[in-house]
């Protein structure tokens, strides 16, 4: 393809990329030490919508906007999912949780006693009734289960307690749903965690069948993991579901996506894009928390740092690269990716984002919108949405 038309098509391909948004990272966050509390945070769920839909105005590709199960409850899911439109967003996955509450102590669809098990599945059915409600495609699935010492619980057990789960959830969905589940190397549990990693989550999905598939979370995995080679295996088998992106220095940070390795970014967006992952439904959604920074030019970041991660892996010369590995010449093909990778690709993104009806820099349109004066003078009183609330 020749440059211009490399262009063309990065752009075109940029136009049609969506990232959905988590409706936690507009509440209040933090860690077990402290949740140092922001003026002007949503106090509902139709305030998280209005958050979201000025990250969607500021950047134009992020028009879907995820719900967590209780913390985003509302007595008519319908009607939310009207309000969403006349903002001009979708509700997107519906995130359950069973990690919340006493009865999870050793376990929610994992745990030994039959009574909890029946009542973290009766939480996933209930999920689903929501997707019915709200339109969403995708529920995601990510399970605390886990033990802390050894022989606390028979590991084979709860694999099939999962299983069981799983299936039945699988058996409620319609048709174009899907179910994702998210692994997680560790944390709550400490010794074993019953979805620790992709081979786990990819076992049970490929027993479930085409509706289930995995979830890579980039703040999940263990230091030094290859995941875009994860990325590269899950997308060939047609078991890469969606990504929730953030990253991690240490742990599960949550910190914003592309903020400590754009490197790693890019490395999984170019997996994502030579697989044909682009238009392959994949759900590219952040799971992000902002304890620190405010949030939304911090979400508006997020979105502008996943973009231009895919620019770049748009950018990659594919004849050029593969030339250079049929021949062996290692050198030559590293140097094709590096070549895209130091690409400045920012006034593309802000052409793109131009011809979107959107802004060319969106945190400065943010800023001189005065929004976030305007949240913080309105949303006064009342509880502040936050992150377990
Ligand atoms: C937890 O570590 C996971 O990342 C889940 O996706 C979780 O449901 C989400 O982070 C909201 O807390
Ligand atoms: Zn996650
Ligand atoms: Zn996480």
């Amino acid at each position: 393809m020749s440059g211009q038309s490399a262009v063309s098509a990065a752009k075109a391909a940029l136009k049609s990329q969506a990232i959905e948004l988590p409706s936690w990272a507009f509440g209040n966050s933090g860690t077990r030490f402290k949740v140092f509390a922001q003026p002007g945070v949503p106090r509902s769920p139709e305030e998280k919508l209005a958050d979201a839909a000025r990250v969607h105005a500021h950047t134009g590709v992020a028009p879907t906007v995820a719900l967590h199960i209780p913390w985003d409850r509302v007595d008519d899911y319908a009607t939310l999912a009207a309000y969403a439109g006349d903002l001009g967003l979708r509700l997107g996955a519906i995130n359950s949780n069973v990690f919340q509450d006493d009865d999870y102590k050793l376990g929610s669809v994992t745990h030994p006693d039959a009574a909890v098990r029946r009542k973290a599945l009766g939480h996933l059915l209930e999920c689903v009734d929501i997707m019915d409600a709200t339109g969403s495609r995708d529920l995601k699935l990510w399970f605390s289960d886990g033990t802390n010492y050894p022989g606390q619980d028979d590991i084979s057990a709860r694999q099939g307690r999962l299983a069981e789960a799983l299936s039945a959830v699988y058996e409620r969905l319609g048709d174009d749903q899907r179910m994702l589940l998210e692994y997680k190397l560790f944390e709550p549990a400490f010794y074993t965690t019953d979805v620790p990693d992709w081979g786990t989550a990819y076992a049970h999905c490929l027993k479930l069948g085409p509706k289930a598939q995995v979830v890579v979370d980039t703040g999940h995995h263990a230091p030094g993991t290859n995941i875009e080679f994860i990325v590269a295996m899950l997308l060939r088998e047609g078991k890469l579901g969606g990504f929730d992106f953030n990253s991690r220095f240490y742990a599960d940070d949550d910190l914003m996506v592309g903020a400590a390795d754009p490197f790693q970014l890019f490395r999984i967006m170019y997996e994502v894009v030579h697989g044909g992952g682009l238009d392959a439904g994949i759900a590219f959604m952040l799971d992000q928390c902002h304890n620190i920074e405010e949030k939304i030019p911090a979400i508006i970041r997020s979105v502008m740092n996943v973009q231009e991660a895919t620019a770049k892996a748009l950018l990659v010369d594919g004849d050029a690269l593969a030339k250079a590995q049929r021949e062996g010449d290692v050198l030559g093909a590293n140097a094709v990716l590096m070549d895209a990778y130091n690409t400045d690709v920012r006034p593309l993104v802000a052409e793109v984002r131009d011809e979107l009806g959107a802004d060319a820099d969106p945190v400065a349109a943010y800023r001189s919108s005065g929004y976030g004066q305007k949240i913080v003078a309105d949303r006064v009183g009342g509880t502040q949405a936050g992150w377990g609330a």
